[in-house]
């Protein structure tokens, strides 16, 4: 039956009509105790869900639908290596990434454990030559500079994740990350450094992706422009990957690569050797306490009953907005500097997997599935877009993460963060109603014609829903959990959803145009295969490339 049809789903449509009038300041002045029967603490956090459109009902009936969509059992599915990944025939087995070692999983006649804890020793040795120094360049210098090329999953989730414990850095390398295409990105990366102290790796499941290789093979280049001496490459060059062949292929000594499975998605890679650029600016056992974070979130997943399970409340709020008020954008907020990618890794953790219109078995969908993420860091943000989120037309619900303790205690900054975080989430769900804007313009004086024409303008509707996540300090190990959290969030809407969340088809087009088009910008032929607007653009700038190989 059509999830849209179900009893489930029927009772919240009708829900929503009883809640629709409801205000959340009215709700709080009613309900003394709404903080403590809608937050949960979980070790290192604490989610608030309070300033939700929610009653006690709300809640009951959303815990119903995800029961009756069968997460716990797909929940069970994906740790203990079922084909979940339907499209792809593969298992999704992350969470056997941060698992601690010798539990018994064995998956196509392979022992996951044994072939996990083999990787991660690897990265380990790795790691401490590196950091000490014993791993030499070609001039026989200790390495200062690592540079990770990989984009999308071998990309983000790395950047993101060094950036925000830059303070847990033992400060021996820098890292570097270059993704784009565009030749700018690797070339302002590598003006930067020298040949003789910096060590590449080469993060790409597949090791067929465009980007990578051409980034890959300008670095290769630049090197030996310095080096002169391709048997140098061993000393420089290491690679991640699951292509053994294209690897050797490339020029990496085998003995520089390190591998992962297929059963572990891109997006889903930092926890496997795709966080090699990580263990090397932390060190491993930072590294390792990132996992531990992660494999806190994955238990409490786990064992958590519903209605205290972080990662399936947040999972049924999103599905509340996004399927019965038809909020179809969610913002996250971080309110601490070192966050500042987080927006954009879960951009691709939560896009990718369940921006799907078709369930698993093929079908269309008849609801709406993963909405628009995105976000900056408070509190640059609320001199940004703010506004829109006070006062436009979208309501947006948002996420707010904050750590209680900072990184760096000057003055009063942290107060003052945290002074603008908590009266954001207020200020979103209390609002700013006709009569308390009245007696604020009377009080400032004035007359009864300033305050008619300002008034519509200074009125704040409220009522904006947000989450609030605390973390007692943004540590290696708080940030595995908050990552596993939102991991386990998508998760749960996808099976809701009825979607696959672990392919990513949407991708393919592009990609396939890409060459073809390549290959005309490069011919000789003025191109006309296209629609008109793709014909133009091409032979503009095929006119504009002859013109500037010519001067
Ligand atoms: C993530 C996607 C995608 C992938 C990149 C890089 O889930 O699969 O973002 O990570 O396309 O792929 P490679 O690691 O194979 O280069």
């Amino acid at each position: 039956m059509d999830l849209s049809r179900s009893a489930a789903w029927s009772a919240l449509v009708s829900h929503k009509e009883e809640v629709d009038n409801l205000q959340m300041r009215e709700l709080f002045a009613k309900e003394s105790n709404r903080f403590e029967r809608f937050s949960i603490w979980c070790k290192g956090m604490m989610l608030d869900y309070s300033k939700n459109r929610i009653t006690p009902r709300s809640m009951e009936l959303l815990l119903d639908l995800a029961r009756s969509a069968g997460v716990e059992e797909k929940r069970k599915a994906m740790f203990e290596g079922e084909a979940i990944n339907v499209t792809e025939n593969r298992a999704v087995l992350h969470t056997a990434l941060r698992r601690p070692p010798g539990y018994e999983l064995h998956l196509d006649g392979v022992d996951v454990s044994s072939e996990i804890a083999d990787v991660l020793a690897q990265m380990r040795e790795c790691c401490e030559r590196v950091i000490s120094g014993s791993w030499k360049g070609y001039t026989g210098k200790r390495m200062t500079d690592v540079v990770n090329i990989g984009i999308g999953g071998s990309d983000l989730g790395p950047f993101m994740v060094t950036e925000a414990l830059r303070p847990f850095a033992h400060g021996h390398l820098q890292v570097h990350f270059v993704s784009n295409i565009d030749g700018s990105h690797i070339s302002e990366t590598l003006k930067k450094l020298n040949p003789e102290t910096t060590l590449f790796i080469i993060a790409s499941k597949t090791f067929t992706t465009i980007e990578t290789l051409t980034n890959a093979m300008s670095a290769r280049e630049w090197f030996l422009n310095h080096a002169d001496d391709r048997s140098h490459i061993a000393k420089h060059f290491i690679a991640v990957s699951t292509n053994r062949e294209q690897v050797v292929a490339f020029g990496i000594d085998e003995a520089n690569m390190f591998r992962f499975w297929d059963w572990v998605g891109g997006r889903y890679s930092l926890w496997s050797s795709i966080g090699l650029s990580i263990a090397l600016f932390l060190g491993f056992d930072r590294f390792q306490e990132l996992l531990n974070g992660a494999y806190a979130m994955d238990q409490h997943f786990l064992d958590a009953p519903f209605e205290n399970n972080i990662p399936v409340v947040l999972a049924l709020l999103g599905i509340w907005y996004n399927n019965f008020f038809d909020l179809s954008s969610h913002a996250v907020i971080p309110y601490d500097q070192y966050l500042h990618r987080f927006p954009a890794y879960l951009q691709q953790l939560d896009m990718e997997s369940n921006g799907k219109r078709v369930e698993c078995q093929g079908k269309l969908v008849e609801y709406a599935t993963g909405p628009v993420v995105w976000g900056e860091p408070g509190t640059n943000s609320q001199h940004a877009f703010f506004q829109l989120l006070h006062q436009g037309t979208n309501v947006i619900p948002a996420d707010f993460i904050v750590p209680l303790k900072t990184q760096n205690p000057v003055g009063e900054h942290h107060d003052l963060l945290l002074a603008n975080c908590f009266a954001q989430t207020e200020a979103l769900m209390k609002g700013k109603n006709e009569q308390e804007v009245v007696q604020e313009l009377q009080a400032a004086g004035c007359d009864a014609a300033t305050v008619e024409m300002l008034l519509p303008h200074k009125v704040f509707p409220g009522n904006r829903p947000t989450n609030t996540i605390l973390l007692d300090e943004l540590t290696p190990f708080t940030l595995g959990s908050l990552i596993a959290m939102y991991e386990h969030k998508v998760f749960v809407q996808g099976v809701i959803w009825r979607v696959n969340s672990f392919d990513q088809w949407g991708v393919e087009l592009g990609k396939q145009l890409a060459k073809a088009i390549y290959s005309e910008i490069q011919g000789s032929e003025t191109v006309s295969g296209h629609d008109s607007s793709t014909n133009s653009l091409i032979n503009v700038y095929r006119a504009f490339r002859s013109k500037s190989f010519s001067e």
